[in-house]
C-alpha cells in the first residue's frame, strides 16, 4: 500500500516501518493521523492480537525543538520520577492516574531517525480515555484544574536542574516581544486590514505590563520549578467510565518555569467556551464560572505548594499567557507561518483574534477573577 498522507508525504509503508521500530508486542495493522497538534505530527498506531493493542508515534519538529534527544531526555526523568513517587505511596490515593510511558527502539535510546533525517519516537496510549477540545461542563472543569495541581505535586520534589531547557524563552513574554518587534521591522505595512490594524494596536496597549512575571521572578517573588508548560484542556485525558481526569499528556515542554505560566495556560484554554479554533473571534468570552471550578480543583492539591505570592499574581498569569498566546500567533502570522502548522494563510491571524478577545474579556472581568482568586486563598 502506498496511500499519502497529508503529512510532508510520507507513506503508510514508511509509517509501519517506522512504528515497527518501537518494538510492538504485535503486528501493526493500522497508522492514522491522530489529534490535531501545532507543532507536531502525531498517529495512532494498532496492533493486531497483544494486551496494549494501541500507542501514539511522533514526528518530533525540530524546528522547534532543536534537540529533541533532550526532550526524550526530560521525558524519561519525568516518568522515572513519577514512577517511584508512586510506588512509595501505594494506595494513598485510590484514584486512576497514568503517566505516557517512552517506548524503547532496539537500542533502547527511546528514537529512531528515518531515512530522510525525521526524529520519531513512541509514547503509550492512555486506554478507555479521552479528551476534548473544549470543556464540557463544571465537572469537567474541575478535574482539568486537578489533573493540573496533581501534575504539578508529582513534580514540585523533581529538581530542576534534572530537566534540561528543550525551548528556550518558552512563555518568557518579553522574549516574544523581542522577536515580534524585529519581525514587525521586516514587515510590509502597505495595504493592512482592520484585523491587522487591531491586532498591532492590541500589542501597542500592552506591551508595557508584559514583563510583570518575569520581573515579579527578578525581584525574588517568583520562583522556578518544573512545570508542564502547555496543560490545555485536550492534554488533560478523562476516563471514558468515571468521568476523572487520569493523566495529562503532552511532556515536551516539562521544563523549569513559573506555575503561573501552566495556570494561565489552562485557564485561558478552558474558559474560552467557542475553543481556540473558532471563527467567530468577535464573540469570544472568558468564563468565570468555569475559571472558578477549575481553580478549585487545582488548588485542592496546590495550596500546598502555593506561596502568598503565587496567589499575588494568578490574576495577571490568566490575562498574560492568552495575550502571549496571540502574539505569538499574530507574530507567526507577520513572519510567514513559520512555526505553528496552519490550515490557511490567515489562520494564525484569527488564531491570534480570538486570544485578544479573550484577554479583553479577561481584562473587562477583572474585578470578578480577583474575587474568585480570594475567596479560595
Ligand atoms: C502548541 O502543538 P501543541 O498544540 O501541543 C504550542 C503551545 C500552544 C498551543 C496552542 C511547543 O502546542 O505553546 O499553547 O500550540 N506548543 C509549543 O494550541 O509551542
Ligand atoms: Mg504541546
Amino acid at each position: 500500500m502506498t496511500t499519502e498522507l497529508s503529512t510532508r508525504g510520507k507513506t503508510l509503508d514508511n509509517l509501519f516501518a517506522i512504528a515497527d521500530q518501537f518494538k510492538p508486542q504485535g503486528k501493526v495493522i493500522d497508522v492514522q493521523a491522530f489529534g490535531n497538534g501545532n507543532i507536531n505530527d502525531t498517529f495512532l498506531v494498532t496492533l493486531e492480537s497483544c494486551a496494549e493493542k494501541r500507542f501514539i508515534l511522533q514526528r518530533i519538529n525540530t524546528q522547534v525543538f532543536r534537540q529533541p534527544e533532550l526532550v526524550i531526555q526530560n521525558m524519561r526523568t519525568f516518568t522515572e520520577h513519577v514512577r517511584s513517587r508512586q510506588q512509595h505511596a501505594a494506595n494513598s490515593s485510590d484514584r486512576r492516574w497514568e503517566v505516557p510511558r517512552v517506548l524503547l527502539t532496539p537500542d533502547d535510546q527511546g528514537y529512531c531517525i528515518d531515512a530522510e533525517g525525521s526524529f520519531w519516537r513512541g509514547i503509550s496510549f492512555i486506554d478507555t480515555s479521552q479528551s476534548f477540545d473544549t470543556i464540557q461542563d463544571i465537572e469537567h472543569a474541575r478535574e482539568v484544574g486537578y489533573a493540573l495541581g496533581k501534575f504539578q505535586s508529582l513534580i514540585s520534589d523533581l529538581p530542576s536542574a534534572r530537566l534540561a531547557d528543550t525551548l528556550e524563552g518558552f512563555h518568557i513574554t518579553p522574549r516574544y516581544l523581542e522577536h515580534y518587534d524585529q519581525v514587525l521591522a521586516k514587515y510590509d505595512a502597505n495595504n493592512k486590514s482592520p484585523e491587522v490594524n487591531y491586532a498591532l494596536q492590541f500589542v501597542r496597549d500592552r506591551r508595557a505590563w508584559a514583563n510583570i512575571l518575569e520581573d515579579a521572578q527578578a525581584q525574588g517573588k517568583l520562583s522556578l520549578r518544573p512545570i508542564h508548560g502547555d496543560p490545555k484542556v485536550n492534554n488533560v485525558m478523562i476516563d471514558t467510565a468515571t468521568r476523572q481526569a487520569i493523566s495529562i499528556i503532552d511532556l515536551d515542554t516539562v521544563k523549569p518555569g513559573l506555575v503561573h505560566y501552566d495556570i494561565g495556560d489552562c485557564l485561558r484554554s478552558c474558559c474560552n467556551p467557542l475553543g481556540e479554533e473558532t471563527e467567530d473571534w468577535e464573540t469570544v468570552r472568558f468564563e468565570p464560572d468555569l475559571c472558578q471550578a477549575i481553580l478549585q480543583g487545582y488548588l485542592s492539591l496546590a495550596k500546598d505548594f502555593l506561596t502568598e505570592n503565587d496567589y499575588e499574581y494568578l490574576y495577571d498569569a490568566i490575562r498574560l499567557i492568552a495575550f502571549e498566546l496571540g502574539l505569538r500567533f499574530f507574530t507567526d502570522y507577520l513572519e510567514g507561518n513559520v512555526y505553528f502548522k496552519v490550515k490557511h494563510p490567515e489562520h494564525n491571524l484569527a488564531r491570534a483574534l480570538v486570544q485578544f478577545k479573550l484577554t479583553e474579556s479577561i481584562e473587562s472581568q477583572a474585578t470578578t477573577i480577583c474575587a474568585i482568586i480570594q475567596d479560595m486563598r
